[in-house]
């Protein structure tokens, strides 16, 4: 059947502007929607996008559905109104004093359209601005009971509704997706006791351990006010700046120039809730926990140089990413684990708990898993969904509690705070996406916007003629606070053990694999020779002097300089030596196959067709997403006259937004495909991001010709070049999917890069 759009080659009602047909504007040209779109989409539908712009977003499985449905709106088969829903003839021209005279000020129409476009726009999220969401669910394994009261663990195997989103935190709403930055991960949990939102981060510590410092931070690593540039990076001179004056940043820096800050996907990518939260039991009990989100896809990043060339050709990256993948059905999905520990074990560490620049290593209290969360569901609406989803880290249910992070401590006003001039007002929480599952009763009234219709004449509490209600709850069903003691002095200040800015430093490089550890040289090497002034660059390595000297020499000489003395080391306590902690390295978390790689079939006229139809299936099997890329868009033919349809242009596709590329054989194809410079680049970008490349037959010459060397810098060979060496195209291609599960080929690596 033909599309919608197909159904409607032109626009029909046009002449009806025109002159006295203006008298008696036509019913505007519209087909009937189809029966409600619901596409059975499988792991293997490669070509997801196609539904972006269909106008119905795949119904995933979500108990959030039914909660937002009714303010779901469908304008299929409807008339176009005004907001007070009076239908309207004429959508084309205002209402004028003769055809060619002055506009009416009484045309209400025009004045309603143009004053609500007018005020389109909301201030945007002063960090965190630019982020994509989706709905999902969180599944409990086992009741944690004995641990905590909160509903999500009540009982094995529950299920509650989640909004996740993810977000960069210094750039633009409209700034590019690929920026080196520390990614958001906050998940709201709409729970049967209300909403609980963990507001994490894809990094476990932060740069500062006071809330105090936040607002230098930001305006530090946001552009510089006075010319507004750069936007959505830290390589600039006043982020280096604050960062270098505040050695408790030195751990985070680590983190941030690692791979971390690059992500392949927000599928791919570890959240941690950052700080130190109490679970408390139903008799009271509580306990230290830390909460660690690992993704089932692996944990994966980008080269840099791939990172600056998908922000050109295609900014949006991670949103396209999670939308596709969510469309096609491959749901993403993180194991939830947690690091339970009581407070006189957290006593005895050698670092500070309530420090937020610190983590718990997993060698001292491990991760236990208790559950999954699982995106199955775009939204509907970017802005009415994920614009204006308000997380909250002072939203929190019974059987979590705050600690005294004070960090975390300073976030619990920010939030709120902010969404009072973000949102317009206290009763943002109304807001649907916001609004939680659990019943709201209080006797709180009135305010911008308020769409609860209180009923009654009691707003008060205690109260006799609403029969006393609502009541409070009372400690068994209510929140309440754990009653922790609390002596010493009122001061602004911390405890000795904040002061340790290094060994932790020290502990997260160690257990960094060398080709980690070559990234974070590299990074430090960008982002300091973007700095122009010369103290500022030689302070930050003074920092890393405190941490490792191959650290510190790699930046050093980078940057043409000698190591400079050490920073001065403020902690009147030794500095401690820990084991290397294996699951801090990237690497520690491999995908267990190639769901959602991105492949490109390259291909030209004359093209081994049958080949390539073989390896596109194979790859379709393996749940990866082949595109045929060529030099054109269009049909061409391939070596027997059959047709082959480019599904997009090397132009359009370059080779940043693949994992891997396969090239099959052809002489015709292949002496095409010689002579194109785009595919020229196209390959040598493949080999110098360590991607996998599999050259069939004469594809071969293609990688002399560009000067791609047979062998790893070590003489062996290289696992991620795949030719067919006389063996079958079956053994080729496998040999060529486990390269592409390895992700990258990192031997192959070269600095500066050899192709
Ligand atoms: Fe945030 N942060 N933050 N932050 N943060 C915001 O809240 C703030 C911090 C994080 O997808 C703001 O609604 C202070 C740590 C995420 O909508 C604001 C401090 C961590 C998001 C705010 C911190 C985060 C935000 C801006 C230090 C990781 C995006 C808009 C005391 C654990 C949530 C908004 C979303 C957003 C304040 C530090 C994570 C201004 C004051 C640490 C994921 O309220």
């Amino acid at each position: 059947t033909a599309s919608m759009s197909e159904q409607m080659p032109d626009n029909p009602a046009k002449p009806g502007e025109i002159g006295a047909a203006a008298y008696d504007p036509p019913v505007g040209n519209h087909v009937e929607p189809p029966h409600p779109a619901v596409t059975g989409s499988t792991v293997s539908e490669r070509n997801a996008s196609d539904k972006v712009g269909a106008g119905k977003s795949v119904p995933g499985n979500n108990a959030t559905t039914e909660s937002l449905d009714r303010v779901r709106v469908d304008s299929g088969g409807q008339v176009l109104t005004t907001n007070q829903g009076v239908p309207i003839a004429d959508n084309q021209n205002s209402l004028k004093a003769s055809l060619r005279g002055p506009t009416a000020m009484e045309d209400f129409i025009l004045r309603e359209k143009i004053t609500h476009f007018d005020h389109e726009r909301i201030p945007e999220r002063v960090v965190h601005a630019r982020g994509s969401a989706a709905h999902g669910y969180f599944e409990c394994y086992k009741a944690l009971t004995q641990l905590t009261r909160a509903a999500p663990f009540a009982e094995d195997g529950k299920r509650t509704p989640v909004f996740v989103r993810f977000s960069t935190v210094a750039g633009e709403r409209g700034s590019t997706d690929t920026a080196r930055d520390v990614r958001g991960f906050a998940v709201k949990f709409y729970t049967d006791e209300g909403n609980w939102d963990l507001v994490g981060n894809n990094i476990p510590i932060f740069f500062i351990q006071d809330a105090m410092k936040f607002p230098d931070l930001v305006h530090a690593v946001k552009p510089e006010p006075h010319f507004a540039m750069p936007q959505a990076s830290s390589a600039h001179d006043t982020y280096w700046d604050f960062v270098s004056l505040m050695p408790e940043s030195t751990h985070m820096l680590l983190w941030q120039m690692s791979d971390r800050a690059i992500p392949r996907s927000y599928r791919m990518m570890q959240g941690f809730g950052v700080h130190t939260f109490r679970l408390v039991n139903a008799a009271g009990e509580s306990v230290f926990c830390k909460f660690h989100w690992t993704p089932l896809a692996g944990t994966h990043g980008l080269a840099w140089d791939e990172a600056v060339k998908i922000s050109g050709a295609d900014p949006d990256f991670h949103r396209r990413d999670l939308w596709e993948a969510i469309e096609a059905g491959a749901y993403p999905e993180w194991e939830l684990g947690l690091q339970v520990f009581s407070e006189e074990q957290a006593e005895a560490f050698e670092f500070d708990v309530l420090d937020a620049t610190k983590i718990v290593p997993e060698e001292l209290v491990p991760i236990v898993p208790v559950g999954r969360l699982v995106l199955n569901r775009n939204p509907d609406n970017f802005f009415a969904e994920t614009e204006q989803v308000a997380f909250c880290t002072a939203h929190i249910v019974p059987g979590i509690d705050f600690t005294n992070d004070p960090l975390l401590q300073g976030r619990i006003h920010s939030y709120l705070d902010t969404q009072i001039s973000r949102l317009g007002g206290a009763n943002f929480h109304e807001i649907p996406i916001n609004a939680p599952i659990a019943q709201v009763h209080n006797n709180q009234r009135d305010g911008m916007h308020r769409q609860a219709i209180a009923r009654g004449r009691v707003s008060y509490e205690p109260n006799s003629l609403g029969g006393g209600c609502p009541f409070q709850a009372g400690r068994m069903q209510g929140f309440t606070s754990v009653p922790e003691p609390i002596a010493g002095d009122k001061v602004r200040g911390k405890p000795e053990k904040f002061a340790d800015h290094y060994s932790q430093a020290r502990l997260f490089w160690q257990s960094q694999s060398p080709t980690e550890q070559k990234h974070i040289i590299k990074a430090f090497r960008f982002e300091l020779t973007r700095v122009q002034t010369q103290a500022i660059r030689q302070r930050v390595v003074s920092l890393l002097a405190n941490v490792d000297d191959e650290l510190a020499q790699g930046v050093a000489q980078g940057l043409g300089f000698p190591v400079p003395p050490p920073a001065p080391n403020i902690s009147p306590l030794p500095p401690h030596t820990y084991e290397p902690s294996p699951g801090l390295s990237m690497m520690s978390y491999p995908a267990p196959d190639i769901r959602t790689r991105r492949i490109a079939i390259l291909v030209a006229p004359g093209t081994d067709g049958a080949m390539a139809r073989a390896l596109y299936g194979a790859l379709v099997e393996a749940g990866a997403v082949p595109r045929l890329v060529g030099p054109m868009l269009g049909e061409i033919a391939d070596d027997k006259g059959k047709p082959l349809h480019v599904e997009i242009s090397v132009e359009a596709g370059p080779a940043a937004l693949y994992d891997a590329v396969a090239i099959p054989n052809g002489s015709d194809a292949t002496a095409t495909l010689l002579k194109d410079g785009h595919v020229l680049e196209f390959i040598k970008d493949q080999y110098r991001h360590c991607k996998p490349i599999l050259a069939l037959g004469v594809a071969s010459a293609l990688l002399e010709k560009i000067g791609i060397p047979p062998a790893l810098p070590d003489g062996e060979p290289d696992p991620g070049i795949v030719g067919l060496a006389g063996e079958s195209l079956e053994s080729a291609t496998a040999a060529f999917i486990s390269a592409i599960r390895q992700h990258k080929i990192f031997e192959r690596e070269t600095d500066p890069p050899l192709v």
